[in-house]
């Protein structure tokens, strides 16, 4: 069985690992299965040979043999629900876990995402200034709200998990803007993650990407 991912030839992060081929990356050393990257660039993500695989033409993708994945969620959950290390056995801390991968992509990103979008597409409307706080601030409830629940606990919910994975993942897009540092509970939390021995792996291949092709 060889697992093949697709990743940006040339990511707009420079190697910071927020592109989401990180995350998948990550679950996969978390497992411990051996991956191949495909590096593709922005016109060959239009191309039809990548929309047969990923139909709104964006990374990452996840091959092995006969199966192909898109969404970056769905393909942390099969890695995870396939190989042992992300899931717990009991099948309610199961479900738990799970429904924290779904909060991270489906409650927790979509305002960091929005700070993303207004930076970069809305920068020179004569309304930014306005918006900004406003789209600051909706993060900034989810991040309170996360924080409480987190409290002294070292993960979401007992061990690490797959949710784990995917929250962390999530809330490092955040780094970038500093906010993170407004919630030292979440920065501990992240900072943990990031000391996993998979983590590190998974990050140092991703920014070998980027370093190689300075060379
Ligand atoms: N919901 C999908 C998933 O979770 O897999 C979203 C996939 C997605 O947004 N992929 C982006 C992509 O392919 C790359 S990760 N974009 C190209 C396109 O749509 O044409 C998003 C991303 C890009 C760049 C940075 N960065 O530079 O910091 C961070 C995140």
């Amino acid at each position: 069985m060889t697992i093949t991912i697709t990743a940006f030839e040339k990511s707009p992060d420079r190697g910071q690992g927020l592109a989401r081929d990180m995350r998948v990356r990550w679950a996969l050393e978390e497992v411990g299965q051996p991956y191949e990257v495909r590096l593709v660039s922005f016109s060959a993500l239009r191309e039809p040979a990548h929309r047969a695989i990923h139909p709104f033409g964006q990374i990452p993708t996840y091959e092995e043999d006969d199966l192909a994945l898109f969404e970056s969620g769905a393909i942390v959950l099969h890695l995870a629900q396939r190989h042992a290390g992300l899931l717990p056995d009991d099948a309610n801390a199961r479900a738990r876990a799970i429904a924290w991968m779904f909060a991270a992509v489906n409650t927790v990103e979509p305002p960091i995402l929005d700070l993303q979008t207004t930076r970069i597409l809305e920068r020179d409307k004569p309304w930014y200034e306005q918006r900004l706080p406003l789209v600051q601030d909706r993060i900034r409830v989810r991040l309170s709200e996360l924080s409480t629940r987190l409290g002294d606990a070292r993960w979401l919910d007992g061990s690490f998990s797959a949710g784990d994975l995917m929250m962390v993942a999530v809330l490092l897009r955040l780094r970038p803007s500093g906010m993170l540092d407004e919630y030292p509970r979440l920065s501990a939390y992240v900072a943990r993650a990031e000391e996993r021995p998979a983590y590190k792996r998974a990050f140092d291949a991703q920014l070998a990407v980027f370093t190689n092709s300075l060379g």
